[in-house]
């Protein structure tokens, strides 16, 4: 059975390439297996969080998944820290882990760059999210583009437990679209869009006021030519609003391109905002209607509850493989 685990770290304001890197996908593929998609507090904290913020933030982003359109009764939604189950299958994991293979993970090394002091979770959080997935058996983790090395490294582990102990853990493939799996920066279209970036017009908020965004997309870094084209390499900025432009119409880059010919950045960009008014309009408006702050706690309730009664069975499996005492 096609089974999906995925999750959002409460470390900012979501921006657009969350949604269209992943909780889109997690809102498509609900239909097709069982899905647990979690607000991953813990993975959070391993850069400082104010306590107040964080809290908000993660029930926000679960707010927003419902506004995005995962459905409760298809989905279950949860928060990480309420299933202890992933802090106890992290810790085995990192007695099966190597300092080498963490060292490598570029999200660690960009992040601890340039800083005094680097915390011990920041650098463990891979096996973490390695012990996420496997808690659930998951067989697709559907992830933007920047996640692709640690579901490799959560592969591995799981594939050396299952040498070194028996069969334990299902090993699970990443689910990355072909198309948008990397949303790039507005002001640097080499570098990803990232909730957490020092500059605001780096990126846009899902629950961003559309006056806000039009600025930035009006200001977003373009090239010196005038030619509305497809190219990666040599026009990332183009290629990132076509990009962003093609996912939230539902129309093809091909079909924007020609449709553009012999019209300015401008025009691209006047009618982007449009786009997007529209689509974030409609998310923003159901997140509004959805903040009945006890109704949320119910299905964050009733999800760890779910979750948990998976989670429990793979740690149990996992330690009567490894030789600790069940009572
Ligand atoms: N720019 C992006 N384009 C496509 N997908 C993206 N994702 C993140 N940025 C983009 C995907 O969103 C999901 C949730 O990400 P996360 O919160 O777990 O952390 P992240 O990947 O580190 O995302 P951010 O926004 O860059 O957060 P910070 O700034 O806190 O590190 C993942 O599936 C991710 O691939």
């Amino acid at each position: 059975m096609k089974r999906l685990f995925s999750g959002v770290q409460p470390s900012g304001n979501l921006t657009i390439g969350n949604y269209l890197g992943a909780i889109k996908q997690f809102v498509d593929l609900q239909h097709e297996a069982e899905a647990f998609y979690c607000v991953v507090d813990l993975h959070a904290i391993t850069v400082p969080q104010d306590p107040a913020e964080l809290r908000k933030r993660s029930r926000e982003i679960a707010q927003l998944y419902l506004a995005c359109g995962v459905d409760p009764s298809k989905a279950t939604i949860f928060i990480q820290s309420h299933v202890k189950e992933h802090a106890e299958l992290g810790w085995l994991l990192q007695c099966a882990s190597y300092m080498g293979e963490l060292g490598r993970m570029t999200q660690f090394k960009d992040k601890s760059e340039g800083k005094a002091a680097v915390n011990v979770g920041l650098y463990t959080y891979p096996v973490l999210m390695a012990a996420d997935i496997l808690l659930y058996d998951t067989t697709q983790v559907p992830v933007g583009d920047d996640q692709k090395q640690h579901i490799e490294l959560t592969r591995d582990i799981a594939e050396r437990f299952n040498k070194r102990y028996g069969d334990t853990f299902v090993i699970p493939d990443p689910q990355i679209q072909e198309f948008g799996a990397r949303i790039m920066a507005l002001d640097e279209p080499t570098k990803k869009m990232s909730k957490s970036a020092e500059n605001e017009g780096s990126r846009i908020a899902i629950l961003e006021d559309p006056a806000i965004f039009k600025k930035k997309i009006m200001r977003a870094v373009t090239d010196t030519e005038n030619e509305i084209r497809f190219d990666e390499e040599n026009k990332p900025g183009v290629s990132n609003l076509l990009t962003i432009y093609s996912m939230f119409a539902g129309e093809s880059v091909e079909s924007l391109v020609n449709r553009y010919q012999g019209k300015g950045y401008g025009d691209l960009k006047k009618d982007l905002v449009e786009v997007m008014t529209d689509k974030l309009g409609t998310i923003q408006k159901r997140f509004e209607e959805l903040n009945d702050v006890t109704e949320l706690d119910n299905i964050l309730r009733a999800g760890s509850e779910k979750a948990r009664a998976t989670a429990e069975k793979t740690v149990n499996r996992v330690k009567e493989a490894m030789g600790l005492v069940l009572l």
